[in-house]
């Protein structure tokens, strides 16, 4: 059987000694499939030193291989803080006026993706299918090409791909797009988003689909589909009942007595729509005098990416706005909006979203949000919550019984809130029933399944089994022995 290499800018399997309830559930089915797949999972260690050496480092956490390697200040700055977090990110989340187009941001991108190149090349093996994840890695793929690599090699977009009119601002756009077609598969999250990916490469670059659906731009051809991404219900199911989330549940329900709770989870991201949110809640509050000692929304946003500009912008932004509605609606005893920024423990998370009578997940733009799936799961099937989702949020397209709305209406989220809040169980019920069998049924593992039989060339057409040409640069082999020197450790730990 094939080994899977999986390939993410960071790398994060489960680590028995932190508890199997602080790994997300991406990184547990990506840990479950390289176990079966005896695969290894590579990336950046998240350290920095001096100078790039390449020297990787292998270890196996609970039967899964991890090799990483270190990066270089410059690096780090180029590639992760910027052509990552200020260009491709703000870009792709349709936030030009935070987009970053410095050349140099380009040059640390592509030039980090070359080193990743030669670090992984002596750790593939023939047979092996290669599976790099997100918008850090684009280039990947090439740069293997260009060391010989003919292994499949699939590619999943984790945030949207975003319209033809803003991947045109990107200086080097047809060169992206064009690094892309050295992928044999290119996953999305949505169809929105693989038809807005084909509509540039029909409309830009002269491109054509084949029939039997392969597209064909730069003399490459590739395949490209939607892979909605789940989350582990049925293990957000378990969790939900064990002994961290039943008192925290507990605890939540003995603050919230005499109040319903409405909860908001997300990074600290300006994708988010937590500005968005806050002002609906404000609205909420000035339209709903009766009902303002009645609600509280606990909103927890673990800092992130502290040391981007916009990041910290918007850290000071909300902190003003809540200071000025707590200000506003406050009483003695009691406060309106209580402001969380830590992480927490997935088994925490569940009884928090269990104590929830309601849950805001208003992103401006998202791949997917998996906070609304796992509040989803975690409900009581007797007595559930209600999902109030925005229709910019990936996970609306199979979540159409929540209560969509437009983040960026006020009135639609304050709306929205007065029937989550008075809506009547039966209606609870029907609702959530629908979300459940979704969740559970598009749920991670069918996720990872789909996508790594559609890499193998298992569920789709006959093509996709033939190898597509390639040009070979050099000889694996070749390439291989010239890195071999630098990765001795690497090849002890394989064999
Ligand atoms: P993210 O932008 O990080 O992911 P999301 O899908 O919501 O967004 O995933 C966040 C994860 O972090 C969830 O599993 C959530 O439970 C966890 N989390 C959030 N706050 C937390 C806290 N305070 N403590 C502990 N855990 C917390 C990107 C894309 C998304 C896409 C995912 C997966 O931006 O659109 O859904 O990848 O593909």
């Amino acid at each position: 059987m094939s080994r899977l290499i999986v390939v993410s800018n960071r790398v994060n399997p489960p680590n028995p000694a932190d508890g199997e309830s602080s790994t997300g559930g991406l990184a547990m089915a990506l840990a479950a499939a390289l176990r079966e797949y005896s695969g290894i999972w590579f990336g950046w260690s998240g350290k920095t030193v001096p100078e790039f050496s390449g020297q990787l480092n292998m270890q196996r956490i609970d039967g899964v291989t991890v090799a990483t390697v270190d990066l270089e200040e410059t690096d780090y700055q180029e590639y992760y803080n910027g052509y990552a977090n200020k260009t491709l990110w703000p870009l792709f989340h349709y936030r030009v006026d935070l987009t970053a187009y410095d050349r140099s941001f380009g040059q640390g991108y592509d030039r980090v993706n070359r080193l990743f190149a030669e670090t992984l090349l002596p750790l593939i093996e023939p047979d092996d299918i290669v599976w790099i994840h997100d918008y850090h890695l684009i280039p990947l793929a090439r740069e293997l090409r260009r060391l010989g690599v003919t292994n499949r090699i699939g590619f999943f977009l984790h945030i949207p791909w975003p319209a033809h009119q803003l991947v045109v601002t990107l200086p080097r756009h047809r060169q992206l797009v064009e690094a892309l077609f050295d992928y044999d598969l290119i996953g999305f999250q949505t169809e929105e988003s693989l038809q807005a990916f084909e509509g540039y490469v029909f409309s830009e670059v002269e491109g054509g689909k084949t029939d039997r659906g392969e597209l064909v731009a730069f003399g490459k051809r590739t395949r490209a589909a939607a892979f909605p991404i789940g989350v582990d219900a049925q293990d957000f199911a378990r969790l939900v009942d064990g002994d961290t989330a039943r008192k925290v549940y507990d605890r939540m329900m003995a603050h919230s007595v005499f109040r319903k709770m409405v909860v908001g989870v997300d990074r600290l991201d300006y994708s988010k729509g937590l500005e968005e949110r806050l002002i609906g809640f404000e609205r909420f509050l000035h339209d709903h005098p009766e009902l303002r000692r009645e609600v509280m929304l606990l909103q927890i946003a673990p800092i992130s990416r502290d040391e981007v500009e916009a990041y910290q912008d918007l850290r000071v932004r909300l902190d003003g706005l809540i200071g000025r509605i707590n200000g506003a609606y406050a009483e003695m005893d009691f406060t309106p909006i209580r402001w969380v920024n830590r992480s927490y423990r997935r088994d925490e998370l569940a009884g928090v979203y269990r104590a929830s009578k309601a849950a805001l997940v208003t992103p401006l733009r998202d791949g997917m949000n998996l906070v609304a799936k796992e509040f989803v799961a975690a409900q009581d099937p007797e007595d559930p919550g209600v999902l109030i989702l925005s229709r910019f949020a990936g996970a609306a397209r199979q979540m159409k019984d929540a209560l969509i709305i437009n983040p960026n209406s006020p009135e639609e989220v304050s709306d929205a809130l007065d029937r989550a809040l008075s809506m009547d169980l039966t209606e609870r019920q029907r609702r959530w029933r629908t979300l459940f069998d979704n969740v559970q049924r598009e749920d991670v593992t069918a996720w990872r399944d789909d996508f790594v039989s559609a890499l193998k060339g298992e569920s789709i057409s006959d093509a996709a089994t033939a190898p597509l040409p390639r040009p070979r640069v050099q000889s694996l082999d070749t390439a291989a022995k010239a890195l071999k020197a630098r990765n001795t450790e690497a090849q002890d730990v394989r064999a």
